[in-house]
């Protein structure tokens, strides 16, 4: 299925396309965020970070990373056995979202942040496919914004077969789309190299809640 995969061709001037096979796809743009140093600084600064836990065998365990989930009102996330109510978007935050939205032509209205300290902080397998993002996973868009260490996001088919490794660099974005969510998986997996802290923030239509404001 990934025999495909050097044959990349440009989309637009900016955004390199890599189709995955069977309706699945990532766009690319490599150093999307310029003014990266200044957005990572303030973003690590204004962002809700938290150390959360997941309950793991009955027991609880720390999540490898620190996360915050903002989003407009009513976007309330489930994942990884948690609620989480939307929190505000801070200016830079807001600003990096309007961004995107315009490069995009998708209108994002939440975003999950992970915030990697060190090569032993780490995202496991998963897809994004969560019911808040919609009930038909070949619709879901996710647009992932990287700033920090370059890390490994890995790629793998649910059905088997050969993985794929993207070094994602300090603000690079990359868009999953198509059946992405459907037939992989991904994650970041740890890294005995030395590398800095990663601030990853993945973009996403979640459906408001019912009664939970719009
Ligand atoms: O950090 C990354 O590049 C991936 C984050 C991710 O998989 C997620 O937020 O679902």
């Amino acid at each position: 299925m990934l025999g495909v995969i050097d044959l990349r061709t440009r989309q637009t001037p900016d955004f390199i396309r890599t189709d995955l096979g069977d309706g699945a796809f990532l766009e690319e743009v490599l150093g999307f965020v310029e003014d990266h140093e200044v957005v990572m600084g303030e973003l690590c600064r204004e962002l809700d970070l938290k150390a959360e836990t997941i309950v793991l065998f009955g027991r609880p365990v720390p999540v490898p990373r620190l996360v915050a989930y903002h989003a407009d009102p009513g976007r309330h996330y489930r994942y990884s056995g948690r609620d989480h109510e939307p929190v505000t978007w801070p200016p830079v935050l807001a600003a990096l979202r309007e961004r995107l939205c315009e490069a995009t032509g998708t209108r994002y209205d939440s975003v999950l942040c992970n915030h990697y300290r060190d090569g032993s902080d780490s995202m496991g397998r998963h897809a994004d496919d969560e019911p808040e993002l919609g009930p038909h996973p070949d619709d879901v868009r996710i647009a992932s914004i990287s700033l920090g260490a370059r890390r490994t996001f890995r790629l793998r088919p649910r059905g088997g077969g050969p993985r794929l490794d993207l070094e994602l660099g300090c603000g690079d974005l990359l868009v999953m789309g198509g059946t992405t969510q459907r037939l992989f998986v991904h994650e970041v997996p740890r890294t005995r190299r030395v590398v800095g802290p990663r601030l990853n923030l993945t973009f996403r239509c979640v459906a408001p809640r019912a009664g939970g404001g719009a």
